[in-house]
């Protein structure tokens, strides 16, 4: 397998609503396709799922586009490999920039599989035929009547796991408000790391009363110990999603219990081989994890949706359909759900359209190898 050519389309996609969680707020969603072609003319797409600013983790789409072109073309271009795992293998040296190192893997892996003739389903190992997605995230709203009008869409379509975004100010009477009315549903709150132990130890303490599925990354990135210790005082289980950023901060949260359960996001830890690196560690540890996601177009979406037909990936994947995010889409719909659920795709390539009119006509910056 030999890349003869990599390009690059930055895209500003407008959401139907602003998303507001304990980060901040996108207005527009920004990522960045990757489009690799191969020594015989294959077509492979992959999906940098960044934001438009270094507010979830260190990367925006801006620092992916440098690194993809500044450090990962060279090496990538008019290289022989056999394998992905040993194109990926030279990734590691450079350090961190996750994101851009998942978005060309996932290329990698499209054009390997039409190359092959072997499913991506197949060679990611996936065991699932149908995958369970849980409803849209539901952001910060001004009132909790908001939320509520929210929570009746979600279930009026059919999806029963609910993931309501909270930040300080923005949290008990909420709860107190959903479970007034709704006592049973399954829900689970994500904090996007917008407290902190000492100030909000307390409070946390008093969500065991709502019954949550799970409390999504309650603090900073880089603090694995005070989950471990919020985890140790608090029934509910604590779910680290932007801690979780390699094998060894994977290996640090198991060592001192700071989780029961992990949000794998392929982009975050940085695409397939470590996805399923992390996740044999996981599961040799008896912590279950699910797929998050990172408001990506169906491209990024479809990579998601194969690797939580994976083994152990066991609560529902945040992959609602990308146009109940978007205004302004790439594709239309390849994914649709059935009963909360969708069918796992089988087939050789990434198999979803794009649609090369609409890709243009959101694309603001772009970039060819030489
Ligand atoms: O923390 O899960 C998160 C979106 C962007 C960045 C971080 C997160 C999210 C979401 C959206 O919650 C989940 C989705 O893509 O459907
Ligand atoms: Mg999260």
């Amino acid at each position: 397998m030999e890349i003869v050519k990599v390009k690059l389309y930055k895209l500003g996609l407008k959401l139907i609503s602003p998303f507001i969680t304990g980060f901040g707020r996108i207005d527009v969603k920004e990522t960045l396709i990757v489009e690799l072609t191969d020594a015989e003319g294959r077509v492979g797409y992959g999906e940098c799922a960044s934001l438009h600013a270094p507010i979830f983790n260190e990367e925006s789409v801006d620092t992916c586009f440098i690194v993809i072109k500044n450090y990962l073309t060279p090496l990538i271009l008019n290289k022989k490999y056999d394998k992905v795992e040993d194109i990926v293998e030279n990734f590691d040296e450079i350090v961190g920039n996750n994101i851009a190192k998942a978005g060309v893997e996932f290329a990698l892996w499209d054009i390997y599989s039409q190359l092959s003739g072997i499913s991506l389903k197949k060679l990611f190992g996936g065991t699932k035929k149908k995958i369970q997605i849980g409803a849209n995230s539901i952001g910060i709203q001004d009132t909790p009547e908001i939320v509520l009008n929210k929570i009746d869409q979600e279930l009026s379509k059919g999806l029963e796991r609910i993931k309501l975004k909270i930040k300080p100010g923005n949290d008990i009477r909420l709860l107190d408000t959903i479970r007034a009315r709704y006592p049973n549903i399954t829900l689970m709150v994500d904090a996007n790391a917008s407290y902190n132990l000492n100030a909000h130890i307390d409070l946390l303490k008093k969500m065991d009363r709502y019954g949550l599925v799970m409390i999504e990354q309650p603090f900073k990135a880089n603090t694995i110990v005070d989950h471990s210790i919020l985890q140790k005082q608090i029934k509910t289980a604590v779910c680290l999603d932007e801690s979780i950023k390699d094998v060894l901060s994977t290996s640090d949260a198991i060592k001192i219990k700071a989780c029961k359960i992990v949000n794998i996001k392929p982009a975050r830890i940085g695409g397939v081989v470590k996805t399923k690196e992390i996740n044999n560690m996981l599961l040799k540890n008896s912590i279950k994890t699910w797929c998050g996601g990172m408001l990506e177009t169906s491209i990024g979406r479809a990579y998601n949706i194969l690797l939580s037909s994976l083994n152990n990936f066991d609560y529902p994947a945040d992959i609602s359909p990308v146009d109940h995010y978007f205004q302004d889409i790439v594709n239309y719909e390849p994914f649709p759900i059935i009963d909360g659920q969708i069918v796992v795709p089988d087939r050789v390539g990434l198999g979803v359209d794009i649609d090369k009119d609409l890709l243009s006509r959101y694309t603001v910056e772009a970039y060819m190898s030489e």
